[in-house]
């Protein structure tokens, strides 16, 4: 990440794939707390791309275990469509939900750029829940606790496949950080498939300076690195306005420190900034913390060395 590299924001103004409404304001509490400017004053070009347009959320029941799936397909190819864009221009791309559904067509843009250009993807996923259920073990029926089953390959075939691959993403190719809400058959699917989670037990237990020690040590120069960043994987002392919030997160401080050793890899290429919710928020507060945490994510550095 350099001062020539060009920031493109992309507003996807939906809570299409939750149960509990008020995501698809994140976008504009986002820039309310100024992230453009922010970012700009840190030397990048910043380019506001607008909100997407999409379907409304129909509050509709599941269907097979799936709620509001053609919303979410519209939304996501939506989505893809502009990180594909991005990317291919040489920005930045960075995604402002809405709800987490909207990491499969972002992740998805990425992994196709990423095996074009014979980089190695990597996914941070900073989330209170591993975001792995399928139709047949969600509790809830809602798409934004299935993204990663579907980047894995395993969902709807209307929401996988999207990279060019089956499989947008590897098994070894994600780290999860800030676990603490596996539903019960969410869990085995993390056993069968081996996936590398970093719960809170982790964290307490090592810091967060040897957990992300440890989940980005074979980060290199070869390496994608995209960070999907859930606001509920905050502690809701902190981050308040989300619609799904758990207890026993990371402080602001440990979020600051995971977001400073992701920067201070260099590999950072995109990102995702979901599940802000305006309607639960205490004056703009989780959004002023989320700007925060982004700058620290770009770079920004609080240390004189
Ligand atoms: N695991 C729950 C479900 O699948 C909750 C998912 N909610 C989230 N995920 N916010 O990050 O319904
Ligand atoms: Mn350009
Ligand atoms: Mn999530
Ligand atoms: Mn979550």
């Amino acid at each position: 990440m350099t001062n020539t590299t060009t920031l493109e924001l992309i507003g996807a103004p939906t809570d299409v794939g939750a149960s509990v409404r008020g995501a698809g304001m994140g976008p504009d509490a986002l820039r309310v707390a100024d992230l453009p400017g922010v970012l700009a004053r840190m030397g990048f070009t910043v380019r506001d791309a607008g909100n997407l347009h999409g379907p409304a959320t129909p509050w509709a029941a599941p269907q097979e275990g799936l709620r509001h799936l053609a919303e979410v397909v519209a939304w996501n190819r939506a989505v893809y469509e502009s990180v594909d864009a991005a990317l291919g221009a040489g920005h930045t791309p960075l995604l402002m939900g809405g709800d987490h559904c909207l990491a499969i067509g972002s992740i998805s843009a990425v992994a196709w750029h990423a095996r074009q250009r014979k980089k190695k993807l990597r996914v941070i996923w900073l989330d209170a829940h591993t975001d792995v259920n399928t139709n047949t073990t969600s509790p809830s029926g809602n798409i934004h606790g299935m993204p990663v089953a579907c980047l894995l390959g395993h969902g709807p075939a209307a929401l996988t496949g999207w990279s060019g691959e089956q499989a947008a993403i590897e098994p070894d190719g994600i780290r999860f950080i800030g676990i603490r809400s596996v539903d019960s058959e969410e869990r085995e699917a993390i056993r069968d498939q081996g996936l590398r989670v970093f719960d809170m037990r982790h964290v307490d237990e090592n810091g967060m300076r040897l957990t992300m020690a440890d989940a980005l040590h074979d980060v290199d120069e070869e390496t994608h690195l995209h960070v999907s960043f859930d606001l509920d994987c905050l502690d809701p002392d902190y981050a308040p306005g989300v619609g799904t919030g758990v207890r026993g997160g990371p402080t602001y401080r440990e979020m600051q420190l995971c977001m400073e050793m992701i920067a201070d890899t260099g590999r950072l290429g995109s990102l995702d900034v979901v599940e802000l919710n305006p309607a639960l928020d205490v004056r703009n507060r989780t959004a002023e913390v989320a700007v925060e945490l982004i700058e620290s994510l770009f770079g920004k550095s609080t240390l004189v060395r």
